[in-house]
């Protein structure tokens, strides 16, 4: 509507006055907010896409859903979020699956080492049957999984020397993630591995508390780990999804336009996120080896045999987890090379 407004606070249009007290003005007037926290910091494209997603929601709710973006786990670490979100005290996270499966152990078996080829079929079995099967264990845990991002293949940087093979790891203090399979394949390494929240991280390498850590290229140089590292290595010993989690009492909460228009936010925002990774993650090893770390690449044979070492702890967890489960993901991973 056209309405020339002279002056003045431009107070003054056609619209009518909302009926103070009726009910439908309160629901229209009510705005919710999700508060979106993530563990990276706000150069990475994780916190690129949470800004994508904030956009769209925005601008399709028309404002009536507000998206409030903090990074750098200025809400706290994956694991203490994503209790947030059971408890309501939070709306939006996206961790990793590896600590997921403190709460859903079936998640496990993404981070069975070595396991998808590639990102392109790891994209197949995310988004078809398989994937879809894994998020619908979340709502037990008062958790809705939207989508999948991604972190990525993880890669080795320690301070202590260049890894080629398997028995460099020896002794190496490595921090991995709040997860008993990582533990245990690091130590079946010969690795001495020590579970850690990420935002602990950088100041433990630092220290010398650990000589290293594992994450994908983009990490590794976007949190600046090459200050405190010197070598890093493409061991790409397990591909890192991200899960897209939302809490679920609020998602309920929402009218069921909203929820689809917060499902399709996550889903575009998550396929811009994947883009940007991957060029982070092949841009950024030349731009690790200009601040100064060596790079070890790591040949076919060194790297079956890290396969080799780490198969005995993947059977073990196949066997907990269920073979039929673990059979239906070698399945999908199979059919998407087809
Ligand atoms: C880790 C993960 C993390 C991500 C991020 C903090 O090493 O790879 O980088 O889950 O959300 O803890």
């Amino acid at each position: 509507m056209l309405t020339a407004c002279g002056g003045g606070g431009g107070t003054a249009t056609d619209e009518p006055a909302p009926e103070a007290g009726g009910e439908e003005a309160v629901e229209q007037g009510e705005t919710k907010t999700i508060r979106a926290g993530i563990g990276l910091n706000d150069a990475h494209p994780q916190y690129k896409g949470l800004l994508k997603f904030k956009e769209i929601v925005e601008e399709r709710t028309d404002g009536a859903i507000e998206v409030q973006t903090y990074h750098s786990g200025q809400l706290g670490d994956d694991r203490t979020m994503t209790e947030a979100l059971q408890l309501g005290s939070q709306e939006v996270v996206i961790p990793s699956t590896a600590p997921i499966a403190n709460f859903v152990p079936e998640y496990n078996l993404f981070d069975f080492p070595f396991l998808f080829p590639s990102e392109e079929v790891a994209d197949e079995v995310l988004d078809g049957e398989v994937g879809q099967m894994f998020l619908d264990m979340l709502p037990d845990q008062n958790l809705v999984g939207l989508a999948y991002w991604e972190n990525g293949f993880r890669d080795l940087t320690n301070s202590k020397r260049a890894v080629a093979s398997a028995d460099d790891f020896n002794g190496l203090r490595i921090r991995t993630m709040e997860n008993d399979l990582h533990l245990e394949a690091f130590r079946a390494l010969g690795a001495n591995p020590t579970p850690m929240a990420f935002t602990e991280l950088f100041a433990a390498m630092q220290q010398g508390t650990v000589d290293g850590q594992e994450n994908p290229i983009a990490t590794i140089y976007l949190q600046r780990y090459h200050e405190v590292q010197d070598h890093v290595s493409n061991t790409n010993h397990v591909y890192s999804p991200f899960v897209f989690l939302m809490s679920k009492s609020f998602f309920d909460g929402l009218s069921e336009e909203q929820q689809q228009i917060v499902s399709e936010a996550a889903l575009e925002a998550g396929q811009y996120q994947r883009e940007l990774n991957r060029e982070a993650n092949a841009q950024y090893l030349d731009e690790l080896q200009e601040e100064g770390m060596t790079y070890t690449e790591i040949t076919p044979e060194a790297r079956q045999e890290m396969v080799d070492i780490v198969q005995p702890v993947i059977d073990q967890y196949a066997e907990r987890i269920g073979q039929d489960l673990v059979d239906q993901m070698y399945e999908a991973i199979e059919a998407a090379q087809q």
